[in-house]
């Protein structure tokens, strides 16, 4: 019998999980969890069903076997359905639900569970010891040096490997996003007052990480390069300190330089992902991006100059974009050429300034929480099936047929 069992909830379809590029990140919400538990004495595990590829059906029997005396699961919009299904069906005695949909849709779930919204990282112990039901709302943690390293043990398998092949671990070192992009819950979900770690705090993970034989880092930051200054200090102390490690981080345009990327990539910087989103002035506007194309252009070129590798997101289907945005967007994407790029219907979250635009636009919230309705026995999980109404006056099935094609475009230049 285990004391506590914290379960990383299935996210991605499972057609997509025994692709060769299938990738997931560790759930490091969880970690600090399960770091705070054992250290107060709790015997504690955590099932993640992403990295071990587990079917709903299957968690519910890993738990079972567990028998867990107290059992959490983290919960997206997009899989909260299913995920609660997995709750309600397996054992414990005391439940928790936690994680960005709680914290957006808390007062909305009503099961035989205790709803965590925020950041429980310091609150965790007194809700394990005092058992207390209904809502709690545990805010955000203000001082992050206050927190604990991750204790690495608790991802099991240790399945996570960077793109580059190296023995990767994911670090937070910031919480928050001080921009307020129309599409991101992250505003409203760790507010827009950056908080972070000091770089003696995060560079101290680091050296403690790479002691234990990991070569390469993946902050998984909402914005790593929040502060030009900051991100020097760090790559001076990371270069200073007795780890080596290559990293990756995802960065905003308006906030490079060449300067900057040089000083990234000679402390050991070899990938960035960038939302660019959009080649349409109005739609980045609309996003709430400072950049244009042309800034965007330059930081690609001055990346692929220095070797740093690139991995850029797109979005298509914003309100009021026309079929020749799209095309340009894909276009400008091509023309770009990044290492790797994503391409993505938007999608209109709880908690965003756009789920409020299409709210006040006349969209029912009936058609605005268009979620995922899987239950634990579907043979055959689809999540991405959220708002399947089209924002732009495009039909659902061209905007996934623009995607298809964007990615068959892509593929074959890098073919
Ligand atoms: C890393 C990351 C991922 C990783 C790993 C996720 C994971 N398992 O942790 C991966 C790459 C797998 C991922 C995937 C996706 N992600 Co993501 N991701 C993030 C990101 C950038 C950081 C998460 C993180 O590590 N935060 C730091 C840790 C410390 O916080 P935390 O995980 O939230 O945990 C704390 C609390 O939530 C709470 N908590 C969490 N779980 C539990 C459980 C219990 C029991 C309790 C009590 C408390 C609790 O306590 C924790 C400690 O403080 C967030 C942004 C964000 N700031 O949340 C987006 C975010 C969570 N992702 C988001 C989205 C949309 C996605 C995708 C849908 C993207 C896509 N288009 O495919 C997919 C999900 C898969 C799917 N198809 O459904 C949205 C979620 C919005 C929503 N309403 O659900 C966010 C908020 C980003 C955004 N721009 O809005 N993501």
């Amino acid at each position: 019998m285990k004391d506590l069992v914290l379960i990383n909830s299935p996210m991605q379809e499972y057609s997509e999980k025994n692709k060769p590029n299938y990738f997931t990140t560790a759930p490091l919400g969880l970690g600090y969890l399960a770091t705070v538990a054992s250290r107060e004495g709790y015997d504690v595990e955590i099932v993640d069903a992403e990295a071990e590829k587990l079917s709903p059906s299957e968690v519910v029997k890993r738990i079972d076997n567990l028998n867990p005396d107290i059992v959490g699961i983290n919960i997206f919009s997009t899989n909260h359905r299913l995920a609660l299904d997995i709750l309600e069906n397996s054992s414990g005695n005391y439940k928790l639900v936690g994680g960005p949909h709680a914290t957006l849709r808390g007062e909305e779930l009503q099961g035989s569970y205790t709803v965590v919204k925020g950041e429980a990282d310091k609150i965790f112990p007194k809700i394990l010891r005092e058992r207390p039901m209904g809502i709690i709302n545990a805010g955000l943690v203000q001082n992050l040096d206050s927190l604990p390293y991750v204790n690495r043990k608790f991802f099991v398998n240790d399945p996570y490997s960077s793109d580059n092949g190296e023995r990767e671990a994911s670090i937070n070192s910031s919480r928050g996003c001080s921009f307020n992009c129309v599409y991101c819950s992250v505003p409203t979900i760790g507010g827009r007052k950056m908080r972070a770690r000091s770089i003696e705090n995060v560079v101290g993970e680091i050296e403690n990480l790479s002691t234990k034989g990991v070569k390469s880092i993946h902050f998984t930051d909402d914005l790593f390069n929040f502060s030009k200054d900051r991100v020097i200090s760090f790559t001076e102390a990371l270069s200073q300190s007795d780890a080596n490690p290559s990293w990756r981080a995802l960065c905003r345009i308006e906030n490079l330089d060449e300067n900057l990327l040089s000083r990234m990539k000679d402390s050991g910087c070899y990938r960035i992902a960038i939302g660019v989103e959009s080649a349409t002035p109005s739609v980045l506007e609309y996003i709430g991006k400072s950049s244009d194309i042309k800034k965007t252009k330059s930081i690609f070129d001055s990346c692929r100059k220095l070797g740093v590798e690139t991995k850029a997101f797109f979005t298509v289907g914003h309100p009021n974009e026309t079929e020749k945005e799209i095309e340009d967007t894909i276009d400008f994407a091509m023309d770009l050429n990044p290492d790797d790029a994503r391409f993505m219907v938007v999608r209109a979250f709880p908690g965003t300034r756009l789920y409020k635009n299409l709210e006040e636009a006349g969209y029912s919230r009936e058609e605005l929480d268009d979620y995922a309705q899987s239950k634990i026995d579907a043979p055959y999980v689809k999540y991405h099936v959220m708002n399947n109404s089209s924002l732009n006056g495009v039909s659902p099935e061209k905007l996934d047929e623009y995607i298809i094609s964007a990615y068959r475009r892509f593929s074959r230049r890098k073919g």
